[in-house]
C-alpha cells in the first residue's frame, strides 16, 4: 500500500507530479521533498518558498522539517533567507546526528557549505503585498492581529511508501509581517510533523503559537498508537487542543491537522472554515477535498470544479500597488 496527503490546495500540483513513483516503489522521504519542493517554486503561493510573504523588515524568512518515520531521523531550519528549496536542506540536516535544527545565519551557513541553490526568494508580487499591508495598517491606524494568509499556509506533506516507510515534511514562510526570527510550529518536530512507521504520520498548519501548544502533531501519532483512527486522531487533537485553549486563554487560532497511519488510511481536522487538503492512495487518484467539522466530527468533500477554478484565478490575479 502507498499513500500521501498533503495541507491545503497547493499540494495538488506536487503530488500529481510525484505519486506515479510511488507505485514503482520509490522512498517516502524522496517523495516528501519532490512534492514540497514543487509547492516552494510556485511563485504564486504567497506563504511557502520562493513568492511567500515577508517579515515586518520585508524579509522572506522560512521554516521546514522532515523526518523519517523509520529511524526518527529529523532535520529542521528556521528563519532562512535566501535559498530556493528549504525542504531540501531540512532533509539533508535528517543525516546528522546531532546539528540536525539549524537557525537562521547558522542554517544558511550550513546550505550554503553543503552547496544548495541561492535566490532571492522575495518576488515583486510579494513586494506589493506587503506595500499594501503597511499602507493599510497605517490607515487603519493600529497594529492589525498577525493571522495566517487566509487560505494558503504551510504545506505538510505525510506519506507511506511501499516498503511501509512513513515520512513527513513541512515548508512556510511563516506568518506575514512577522517579528525577526519568528519562529512556528512548522519545523518543531512534534508540533508542525511527526511520524512513526509503525503507526502513522500527521502535520498541521494555522497558527504555530498555539499548535504548538499542544505538540499536535505528537498527539495525533499518539492516539493512532492507542487504537484510533486517522480521522478519530485528527478529531481528538484538535477539539482537545481548542477546547483547552478557550477554557485557557478565551480563544484558540486556527488549527488544521492531516494525517495518515501505516494502512494508508488518512484522517483530516480542521476549526476554520474552508480548509482543503489532497489525498492519494493506491485506490484513489490525487483529489482536492475541503473539509468542515460539525459537532466535533469532521466532513470531507470534493471540491468542486467551480472552487478549483476560482482558486487559481485568484491566486493569480493581477496585483495592484493601493
Ligand atoms: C506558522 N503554522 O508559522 C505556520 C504558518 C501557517 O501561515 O501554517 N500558515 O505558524
Amino acid at each position: 500500500m502507498w499513500a500521501v496527503i498533503g495541507t491545503w490546495r497547493m499540494s495538488l500540483e506536487g503530488i500529481e507530479n510525484n505519486y506515479k513513483c510511488l507505485k514503482e516503489g520509490e522512498d517516502s522521504g524522496e517523495i516528501v521533498e519532490n512534492i514540497i519542493k514543487d509547492v516552494e517554486d510556485f511563485p504564486f503561493f504567497k506563504s511557502v518558498g520562493y513568492g511567500g510573504l515577508p517579515n515586518e523588515d520585508m524579509e522572506v524568512e522560512m521554516d521546514a522539517g522532515f523526518m523519517d518515520g523509520n529511524n526518527f531521523n529529523i532535520g529542521a531550519i528556521a528563519g532562512i533567507r535566501d535559498f530556493s528549496n528549504p525542504i531540501s536542506i531540512a532533509r539533508k540536516l535528517s543525516d546528522e546526528k546531532v546539528n540536525c535544527f539549524l537557525v537562521g545565519d547558522g542554517a544558511e551557513r550550513y546550505a550554503h557549505k553543503a552547496g544548495f541553490e541561492r535566490k532571492n526568494m522575495l518576488t515583486d508580487r510579494a513586494i506589493i503585498h506587503y506595500k499594501n499591508r503597511v499602507k493599510e495598517d497605517r490607515i487603519k491606524q493600529e497594529e492589525s492581529e498577525l493571522k495566517p494568509y487566509i487560505g494558503h499556509d504551510t504545506v505538510g506533506v505525510v506519506c507511506l511508501d511501499t516498503n511501509n516507510k512513513i515520512s513527513v515534511g513541512t515548508s512556510t514562510s511563516g506568518l506575514f509581517m512577522k517579528k525577526k526570527g519568528r519562529v512556528g510550529d512548522s519545523p518543531v518536530i512534534g508540533s508542525g510533523f511527526y511520524a512513526d512507521s509503525e503507526i502513522g504520520g500527521a502535520s498541521a498548519t494555522g497558527l504555530g503559537e498555539d499548535l504548538m501548544k499542544g505538540c499536535i502533531s505528537y498527539e495525533i501519532v499518539r492516539l493512532m498508537s492507542e487504537g484510533l483512527t486517522p480521522q478519530q486522531a485528527c478529531d481528538k487533537a484538535v477539539s482537545d487542543l481548542e477546547k483547552k485553549l478557550i477554557k485557557l486563554r478565551g480563544k484558540a487560532g486556527d488549527l488544521s491537522v492531516v494525517a495518515i497511519n501505516n494502512k494508508g488510511e488518512y484522517g483530516v481536522s480542521t476549526n476554520i472554515e474552508g480548509f482543503s487538503f489532497v489525498y492519494a492512495s493506491e485506490n484513489h487518484a490525487p483529489k482536492v477535498y475541503l473539509t468542515k467539522r460539525e459537532d466535533d466530527k469532521s466532513i470531507h468533500y470534493e471540491a468542486s470544479q467551480e472552487w478549483l477554478d476560482e482558486y487559481m484565478k485568484t491566486r493569480t490575479a493581477e496585483l495592484k500597488l493601493l
